[in-house]
């Protein structure tokens, strides 16, 4: 029962040692140089290439190495008895709720405008936003959703989550599924999207959704760049619809150098960085799954095929 690595990213030799400190006698090869595929049961995978797991006649589990599946499940060949996972790991939830925290603080506190301002040595003090007049909503109210809305809210602001199905969160008002998307989004002064990529969400930071927003929102995107009208969001910018966005991810990931965002004073980019998965700290929920693939026992963090998360 041999584990493969496919994966686009460059720490895998981290991958291999986390997890056969955990399972010494596991055999843990690397796509594209291992020679095993007839043999692996178990794959780790980031962005795979399309219809690689066809290779692989054994498998039953492909887990991703993050809390997102849809670059596994874009793959349109994918067997449907092939059983694919997600991470759930505290230590990505923790460093997702500390970027959103620090992204909101330094719109609230206007340290772009302050950034700008020191390149020419002017002195201009400027009104910071009011906390406890202040609303963020937050799209997708899943493991990485909940965490960062509780922890807005002990800081005092007023938060709101969006979600498929129901939740009961002391403090905090969750609005479900299309019908109560624009009441959602006409009360959430600072958007943040935390959403899966599915079908059902792709391109849903568009024009109409912008246009349910309070004059002078603010977006932040840390779900997936295909979530966003790149150019719907620029319109709105530009005609002073939204004050500006915070943006992690995006429709061509590294983003093209070329690219209009890079100028845009409004616009702050970070390059996918919002929450980093840590091999060590996930490398042990890999192997509990593993061990259970093993002994017929149910998988954990197990996604819906049909959901899409
Ligand atoms: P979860 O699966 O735990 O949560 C997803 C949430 O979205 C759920 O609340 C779900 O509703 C809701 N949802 C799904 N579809 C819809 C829809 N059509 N309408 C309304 N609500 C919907 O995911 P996580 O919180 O763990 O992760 C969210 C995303 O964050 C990941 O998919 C990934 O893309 C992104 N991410 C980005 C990172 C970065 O560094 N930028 C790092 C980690 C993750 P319900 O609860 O009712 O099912
Ligand atoms: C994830 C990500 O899905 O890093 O975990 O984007």
């Amino acid at each position: 029962m041999d584990l493969v690595i496919i994966s686009q990213k460059s720490n895998l030799g981290d991958w291999a040692e986390a997890l056969k400190a955990l399972e010494p006698g596991l055999k843990v090869s690397i796509y594209p140089n291992d020679t095993n595929r007839g043999e692996v049961v178990f794959a780790l995978a980031w962005h795979p290439p399309q219809g690689v797991f066809s290779h692989y006649p054994k498998l039953r589990c492909i887990a991703s190495t993050g809390a997102g599946v849809d670059h596994i499940l874009r793959d349109p060949d994918l067997n449907p008895k092939v059983e694919v996972t997600r991470v759930v790991d505290s230590r990505l939830t923790g460093d997702m709720t500390s970027y959103l925290v620090a992204q909101v603080m330094c719109q609230m506190r206007n340290v772009s405008h302050y950034k700008l301002l020191q390149t020419n040595n002017e002195w201009q003090p400027k009104r910071y936003r009011d906390k406890t007049k202040t609303s963020i909503g937050i799209m997708g109210f899943g493991v990485l959703g909940r965490d960062a809305a509780e922890k807005f809210r002990h800081l005092g602001f007023e938060v709101l989550g969006w979600a498929n199905s129901l939740k009961n969160i002391d403090g905090i008002k969750i609005f479900v599924g299309k019908a109560e998307f624009n009441d959602f989004l006409s009360k959430s002064d600072i958007l943040i999207c935390l959403l899966p990529l599915t079908s059902a969400t792709v391109n849903i930071l568009n024009r109409e959704t912008f246009k349910q927003l309070p004059d002078g929102a603010f977006i932040i995107n840390v779900a997936r760049g295909e979530h966003l009208v790149e150019e719907d969001l620029l319109t709105a910018i530009d005609k002073g619809k939204l004050s500006g966005a915070c943006l992690d991810v995006f429709r061509e990931e590294p983003l093209p150098k070329d690219h209009i965002f890079w100028l845009h004073p409004k616009v702050t980019i970070t390059p996918h960085v919002a929450s980093i998965t840590s091999p060590e700290s996930v490398a042990p929920q890999i192997i509990e799954n593993y061990r259970r693939l093993k002994e017929g026992k149910p998988l954990l963090n197990v996604v819906s095929l049909e959901k899409g998360y």
